[in-house]
C-alpha cells in the first residue's frame, strides 16, 4: 500500500512505522506524502481509536532526507515546509484522536519536531534527540519552535535549537520533554501498550480534551473555561458518557465504544 511507511490497524489502533531504515528513516517526498495519506486514513477511519507512530531500524527518523536537498530536480526548501511537514504536524495536532509516538532512536531535525507533536512521546531508553537545524544552517521546523518552549521553557528549548546537543532519551524526559522511557527490550510492547489503552477508552472525549489543550497556551483563563464548558456539554451528549457513569453505579468495568 505504502513505500515508504509500514501501515495496519488492529484492536482500533493504526500503526505507522517509517521505513527507510538504510537512511535511519529520513523523510523524502513520497515518505511525507505517504504519512499525510496515512493520517487522512486515521482521520477517517471509524474504527481507528488511537494512533502509534515509530520508526524501523536504528532509528526513529533523521528527519529531512539530505540527499533530497542536493538533488537540482529535487523540491524546494519552501515546498518541502508548506506541503510537507507543515500539513503533517497539522494533521497530527488537528486529528480528534490521540497519536502515541513512540521514539525507538534517534530522533533528528524535523524527526524530532514530529515526535514532539504527537499527544504521548515515549522513547526506548537507547533513543536520544538532536534538534541539528542549527548545524546545516536552518533553523527549527514542524512546529518545534512553537511545541518545545511549551514543553520545557525557552532557556532549555533556545539551547538546545542553538547547539544541537544530542541528548538521551533519560533527559528528554527529566525535562518534560517526553513522558517516559522504557527499556530497550520492553519498549515495542509497553509502547505499543499505551496505544492500545488509548483505543479502548472514550475516544470522542479525548478528542476534545486534545482540542482544549491545543487552545491552554493561546487562551486566557476566561476563554479557557468557556471552552471547557462548551465541550464537557458535548461530552455530556455521548454513548461513552453514558457508559462510563452507568458502569461505575453498577460497579462493572465500562465497556466504551468511541462513540
Ligand atoms: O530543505 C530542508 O532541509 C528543509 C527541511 C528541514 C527539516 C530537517 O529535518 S533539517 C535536519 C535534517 N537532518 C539532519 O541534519 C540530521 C542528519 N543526520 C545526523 O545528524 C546523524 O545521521 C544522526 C544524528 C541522525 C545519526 O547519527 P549516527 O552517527 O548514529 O548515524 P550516521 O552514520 O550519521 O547515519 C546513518 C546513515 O543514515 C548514514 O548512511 P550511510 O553512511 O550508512 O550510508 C547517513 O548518511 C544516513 N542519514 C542520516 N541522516 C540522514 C541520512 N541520510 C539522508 N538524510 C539524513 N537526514
Amino acid at each position: 500500500m505504502f513505500e515508504h511507511i509500514l501501515w495496519s490497524v488492529e484492536g482500533g489502533v493504526a500503526r505507522i512505522t517509517l521505513h527507510r531504515p538504510a537512511v535511519f528513516n529520513a523523510m523524502n517526498h513520497l515518505m511525507r506524502q505517504e504519512m499525510l495519506a496515512a493520517l487522512e486514513l486515521c482521520r477517517k477511519g471509524d474504527s481507528i481509536r488511537a494512533v502509534y507512530l515509530t520508526g524501523t531500524g536504528r532509528a526513529f527518523c533523521a528527519g529531512q532526507d539530505l540527499q533530497e536537498v542536493v538533488d537540482p530536480n529535487g523540491p524546494a526548501l519552501h515546498d518541502i515546509i508548506a506541503s510537507g511537514y507543515n500539513p503533517i504536524v497539522r494533521a497530527i495536532r488537528h486529528l480528534d484522536k490521540p497519536v502515541v509516538c513512540a521514539v525507538n532512536g534517534v530522533a533528528a531535525g524535523a524527526g524530532a519536531n514530529i515526535a514532539l507533536a504527537c499527544d504521548i512521546t515515549v522513547a526506548a531508553a537507547s533513543a536520544s534527540f538532536t534538534q541539528a537545524f542549527s548545524k546545516i544552517g536552518l533553523i527549527p521546523d514542524s512546529g518545534g519552535t512553537w511545541t518545545l518552549p511549551r514543553l520545557v521553557g525557552l532557556q532549555r528549548a533556545t539551547a538546545l535549537m542553538m547547539l544541537s546537543d544530542k541528548i538521551s532519551a533519560e533527559e528528554a524526559a527529566a525535562m518534560g520533554m517526553i513522558w517516559k522511557v522504557f527499556p530497550d527490550e520492553s519498549f515495542p510492547q509497553e509502547s505499543l501498550r499505551i496505544a492500545e489503552t488509548l483505543a479502548n477508552m472514550p475516544t470522542r472525549a479525548l478528542g476534545m480534551t486534545k482540542r482544549a489543550l491545543n487552545r491552554t497556551f493561546i487562551n486566557d483563563f476566561n476563554m479557557q473555561l468557556a471552552l471547557e464548558d462548551e465541550l464537557q456539554t458535548q461530552a455530556g451528549q455521548t454513548y461513552d458518557y453514558q457508559e462510563g457513569v452507568a458502569a461505575f453505579i453498577e460497579k462493572r468495568k465500562p465497556e466504551f465504544r468511541g462513540e
